[in-house]
């Protein structure tokens, strides 16, 4: 049960946001279970949520192809666009503002003196460095020079996708303008890195809440990555891995074992050695399978260093686990993540409360008559 403050956060939540108070909690389930926090942590954020002030977030474009800002913004439901619109204050995007030129500079910089020490930097696309970094540049400045004013005095930094992760896409091999993503840029080794290609939304927005409701970053790995999305190997999650345990590979695309939905291992998945969360969140609300391996796509690593645009596609995966000792059962069916209903009860158990999230995620803005059918299977 929730208490008083947090009900009265619930109320708020309908006249603030204008969306329902249910579709409101489920998000903030959504939010809690992706996170793995314990039983009550939704209430703390939905109280943060309609309680504090939003933070102000200054988003910066670079080499990149736009495709984090789109997979964040196009969202299939029109009420998770809408909370995270709420959530933060978007004060500065290259791509989003209406405003431009001198105006949308002055904005920023009005921004960055009106929130100094507490606003988000938020870095998307990579940073040339070669030849004094010409080879991108916004207002006058270098990619670097600007990265670095609005560095200065950021609360905390968060690189959305590869490319400001570490290189991403543009530092591919041979990378003639020497793009590398911010940490590298900046000299600097507590940015947060929500890496993808595109990532996944909710692993972003997940951060920006966990920030805005604890007022401190999520655990993170060695890579700057929070643990909560990173920190299990897609492999050990994927609803083919019983496919490789008993050795039935597709060896082509559209072969009888691709067809069969066999393990893509010998077309070069990289499942094997790329952490992340895509087999149990899934991706844009779009149903069952819906993450490249669900699709017939082997993964090509995009979360990884060193693996997404590095590593050749079909070059074969390094192993970090070992086949079990026993065979599984065959497994047809695609990931679908966790029900509804169980997601209230697994939200304590992390392992598990990914999945739930982001079924629970998956849900928003549907109406409450599909409600009595979640818990019980999926549509
Ligand atoms: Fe594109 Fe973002 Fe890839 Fe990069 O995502 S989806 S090229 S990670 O910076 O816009
Ligand atoms: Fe899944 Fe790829 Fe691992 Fe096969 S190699 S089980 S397709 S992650
Ligand atoms: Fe990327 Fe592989 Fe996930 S390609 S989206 S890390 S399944």
């Amino acid at each position: 049960m929730y208490d008083d403050s947090a009900s009265i956060a619930r109320s708020d939540a309908e006249t603030r946001f204008g969306v329902s108070r249910r579709d409101f909690m489920k998000f903030c389930a959504a939010m809690a279970a992706t996170m793995g926090l314990p039983r009550g942590a939704d209430a703390q954020i939905a109280e943060a949520i309609t309680t504090k002030e939003r933070p102000s977030v200054i988003w910066l474009h670079h080499q990149e192809c736009t495709g984090c800002s789109e997979s964040l913004l196009r969202s299939a439901h029109p009420t998770l666009e809408k909370l995270i619109l709420d959530i933060i204050s978007l004060d500065y995007h290259e791509t989003l503002f209406a405003a431009a030129g001198h105006q949308a500079e002055a904005a920023r910089k009005a921004a960055m003196e009106r929130h100094k020490g507490k606003y988000l930097l938020v870095v998307e696309g990579a940073i040339p460095l070669k030849d004094g970094g010409i080879y991108c540049k916004i207002g006058g400045q270098t990619s670097l020079e600007l990265t670095r004013e609005v560095a200065e005095h950021a609360a905390a930094i968060i690189s959305i996708g590869s490319c400001a992760s570490w290189g991403g896409m543009p530092s591919t091999p041979p990378n003639p303008t020497g793009s590398a993503g911010v940490g590298e840029a900046l000299g600097r080794n507590d940015i947060v890195n929500i890496p993808g290609c595109p990532p996944n939304p909710y692993n972003f927005l997940s951060t920006v809440v966990h920030f805005l409701t604890f007022g401190s970053l999520p655990k993170l790995d060695d890579k700057g990555r929070p643990t909560f999305a990173y920190g299990r190997l897609i492999h050990d999650n994927c609803e083919r891995r019983s496919h490789f345990d008993a050795g039935r590979f597709a060896l082509e695309f559209g072969d009888e074992g691709h067809k069969k939905g066999y393990c893509l291992y010998k077309l070069g998945c990289k499942g094997p050695e790329t952490w992340a969360n895509c087999p149990a969140i899934l991706f844009n609300d779009a149903g069952p399978g819906a993450w490249p391996v669900g699709t017939g796509h082997p993964c090509i690593g995009c979360t990884e260093k060193h693996i997404g645009f590095e590593k050749p596609i079909h070059a074969l995966s390094s192993l970090k686990t070992n086949p079990p000792t026993s065979y599984p059962r065959i497994v047809e069916e695609k990931s679908e993540g966790a029900t509804l209903g169980a997601a209230a009860l697994v939200a304590g158990i992390a392992g598990l409360a990914v999945g739930a999230g982001m079924k629970l995620a998956g849900n928003l803005g549907k109406a409450d008559k599909n409600d009595a059918r979640n818990g019980e299977g999926e549509e």
